[in-house]
């Protein structure tokens, strides 16, 4: 069972910013990424939170939940969030950072990311795929 969480305005997909984001909402994003679970034989829970804390309190309790890895849009909290970073170093699941677009391509303060010393991996730039790729890690992690 794989947790797949996205963070601050991820919600807001599809609404603006199209040219960097795609027109997919996250209601249509978390379609796909159910489709492509079933694809890979993944069971998978979607949340999403604009709030810090929230994603903390998911992170910190997705292994007593049963979960074996984690896929993790944090939006902008991967440029600064040590709180977040934290959380995903005091856990020990396999935790994948994924990003829609590619940060290194855009403003300077999206190119540091505090959040990805601490997970397995980053993707990021390849849009929704990236969400498939990372469960098709996850997956092949936990045989
Ligand atoms: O590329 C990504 O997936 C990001 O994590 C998305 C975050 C951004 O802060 C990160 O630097 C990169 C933003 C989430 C989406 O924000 C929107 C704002 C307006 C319209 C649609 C989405």
């Amino acid at each position: 069972m794989i947790l797949v969480l996205n963070g601050p305005n991820l919600n807001l997909l599809g609404r603006r910013q199209p040219q960097i984001y795609g027109q997919q909402t996250l209601e249509e994003l978390e379609e796909q990424i159910e489709a492509w679970a079933a694809e890979l034989g993944a069971a998978v829970t979607l949340r999403q939170s604009n709030y810090e804390g929230q994603l903390i309190e998911w992170i910190q309790q997705a292994e007593a939940e049963g979960f074996s890895g984690i896929v993790l849009n944090p939006g902008a909290l991967t440029h600064y969030s040590y709180a977040l970073a934290d959380a995903i170093a005091a856990q020990s699941l396999p935790l994948v950072e994924v990003h829609l677009s590619n940060i290194h391509a855009r403003e300077e303060f999206r190119r540091r990311s505090v959040t990805a010393v601490a997970a397995v991996g980053q993707i990021s730039g390849l849009g929704p795929l990236g969400y498939k790729f990372a469960l098709a890690y996850l997956m092949e992690k936990a045989r």
